[in-house]
């Protein structure tokens, strides 16, 4: 048979396709019915790991921008779903790919297509053997036996191969049939009916079993979460008795309205994580210390709880990629246990110097010995909000290292081992910053121009946002308008001295359009860094500057 009538590189592209579309289903029911691993989301960590960490940051920058562009406000939120997204869409192009080569070799070959899709089958396991590889090394969430999942997967893959097989000799047929016709016509008719077919029931099934996981997935997700029954109202409409829970409740200073959530409420807080979803944690969890330590320890939550003194922190967390102004930065209430009296009880040898604290997603850092004596607050943390952790935000462990960005303090943390000599942890080995101390950095939060009031005939205009110096403080924050003096601001009493701070500023203002810039000092009157610094790698500097129209009518 003539070779041109073979079906070629565009048809194995396009068939690759609607076969790896309902292959993701398959996979994606699997995970949701029998925690079997899900192959597309692997693919993506994986790169996250093996990516160089520039290369990585400029991924991740571009995403930041795009995204910035779309839903400017809800960055974070719609970041970890762009992931996935990027997951699902480089898997689909894997398909795509390989479908594409599959046919072109196909045609290649003279023999006449054997019965039992041999070579579709071998194809789909060289496709989804090293995926299956890959997945093996970093799924943290799949539930199933290891065994299990890996003859599942191999099932899956054979499948997918069998099947691009069958469409390949279906179209051949369909050739040679229409061969017989000497129609050219009808031949290419067909052949486009039947790869129409194909992708509505591609297409169909896809839409089914997606939905089908949707419903799985909700139902699934309702049962476990604990509500969070903080009795503080963060939306605003608190009663009298709510708000007095919080510290500085009789602050006298009030947020310039519009000013982001002084407290944080924990399904809004930032996430940055190396995987696409939480890891899944053992039933049986509990943290191991051991190397160089006399009496090494396994402590489940409750030990912890048991036999140590409890203690409670108002903490503001930052990402070190978060940008100046950025959502990558929130507040709550965390609760745990001195690290310095946990490892009391391990005897710790003269000579450890570091404590490698590893995590449920392959996560780790070191941090000094040095550090952690000098520094009580260091802490082995197991609710935030006065709940237990999320499983987001680290359930059941996770340690909180002040002044620190949050790349130094692992969450899901599983084995804490004392080591002699220190080495780069996960992001620093990634190129980001050795020490990670968090930067001092003031934000406008808002120009309030539905806001302005009169008081003592002048009319003014609330102005306000945060500003953020790690467990240092902020002792002054000062607004610039247009080419004016810095004028200092009012400062709200913060929730602790490692939170931030809110800062308000009431400008008699003149109406048109404006430049409004802020800075602050640290508890010790250092000013901040005003230089602009991008956040790669030491975390962003500079001065927080904004635009706005004021009109004197309102
Ligand atoms: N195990 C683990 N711990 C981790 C991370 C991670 O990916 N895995 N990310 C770190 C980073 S970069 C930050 S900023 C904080 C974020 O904590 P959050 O997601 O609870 O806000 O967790 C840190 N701890
Ligand atoms: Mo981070």
């Amino acid at each position: 048979m003539d070779t041109t009538k073979k079906p070629g590189i565009l048809s194995g592209a396009l068939v690759g396709g609607l076969l790896t579309a309902p292959l993701m289903v398959v996979l994606f029911l699997g995970d949701l019915i029998a925690g079997l691993p899900f192959v597309p989301l692997d693919l993506f960590d994986w790169l996250v790991r093996v990516l160089p960490g520039g290369l990585l940051t400029f991924g991740i920058d571009l995403m930041i921008d795009v995204l910035t562009v779309f839903a400017p406000n809800r960055v974070n939120a719609v970041a970890k779903t762009a992931e996935q997204i990027m997951g699902l869409a480089l898997f689909l192009l894997i398909g795509v790919v390989a479908g594409a080569l599959f046919f072109v070799i196909m045609r290649r070959r003279t023999e006449s297509p054997g019965r039992f899709y041999a070579p579709g089958i071998i194809a789909g396991l060289i496709v989804g053997l090293p995926l299956i590889v890959i997945s093996f090394d970093v799924n943290f969430t799949a539930t199933a036996s290891p065994i299990v999942s890996l003859i599942w997967l191999g099932i899956v893959f054979a499948a997918w191969g069998a099947g691009l097989n069958w469409v390949y000799n279906a179209l051949l047929n369909l050739e040679s049939e229409q061969d017989k016709a000497t129609d050219t016509e009808v031949t290419v008719l067909s052949r486009r009916q039947f790869l129409v077919r194909l992708g509505s029931a591609a297409a169909t099934f896809t839409v089914i079993g997606s939905g089908l996981g949707a419903v799985l997935n909700a139902s699934a997700e309702r049962t476990p979460v604990s509500p969070s029954t903080t009795d503080i109202d963060l939306a605003g409409d608190a009663t009298d008795d709510a708000i007095l829970e919080l510290p500085n409740a009789d602050a006298t200073v009030q947020p310039a309205p519009g000013t982001r959530l002084e407290y944080t409420p924990v399904e809004d807080h930032y996430r940055t994580d190396i995987s696409s979803r939480p890891p899944v944690i053992d039933e049986d969890w509990a943290l191991a210390i051991t190397g160089m330590v006399d009496s090494p320890l396994e402590l489940t939550v409750d030990d912890l709880r048991n036999r140590y003194e409890e203690i409670e922190e108002y903490i503001t967390l930052s990402c070190i990629s978060n940008r100046i102004a950025g959502r990558a930065i929130g507040t709550t209430r965390w609760t745990g246990v001195s690290l310095q009296q946990v490892l009391e009880d391990v005897q710790l040898s003269p000579d450890a110097g570091y404590l490698k604290i590893s995590s449920a997603d392959g996560f780790y850092e070191y941090v000094s010995l040095e550090l952690i004596n000098e520094d009580e607050r260091i802490m082995l943390a197991y609710e935030w909000d006065g709940q237990p952790l999320t499983p987001e935000h680290g359930y059941p462990l996770r340690i909180y290292i002040p002044d620190h960005y949050g790349m130094k303090q692992p969450k899901w943390i599983t084995d804490i081992e004392a080591v002699s000599e220190w080495d780069e942890g996960y992001w620093v080995a990634r190129g980001w910053s050795r020490t990670a101390i968090v930067r001092t950095t003031s934000v406008i939060d808002t120009v309030a121009v539905d806001s302005i009031y009169e008081e003592n005939g002048a009319m003014l205009l609330p102005i306000g946002g945060i500003a953020h110096a790690g467990d240092r403080g902020v002792s002054q924050v000062e607004v610039k308008i247009d080419d004016g003096e810095w004028q200092g601001a009012q400062l709200r009493t913060p929730l602790s001295d490692l939170t931030w701070v809110v800062w308000r500023y009431d400008w008699e203002f003149t109406a048109g359009e404006h430049t409004f810039a802020v800075r602050c000092y640290e508890g010790d009157g250092t000013e901040q860094i005003s230089r602009d610094e991008g956040t790669r790698p030491d975390g962003a500097t500079g001065i927080h500057t904004m635009g706005e129209s004021v009109s004197a009518s309102k």
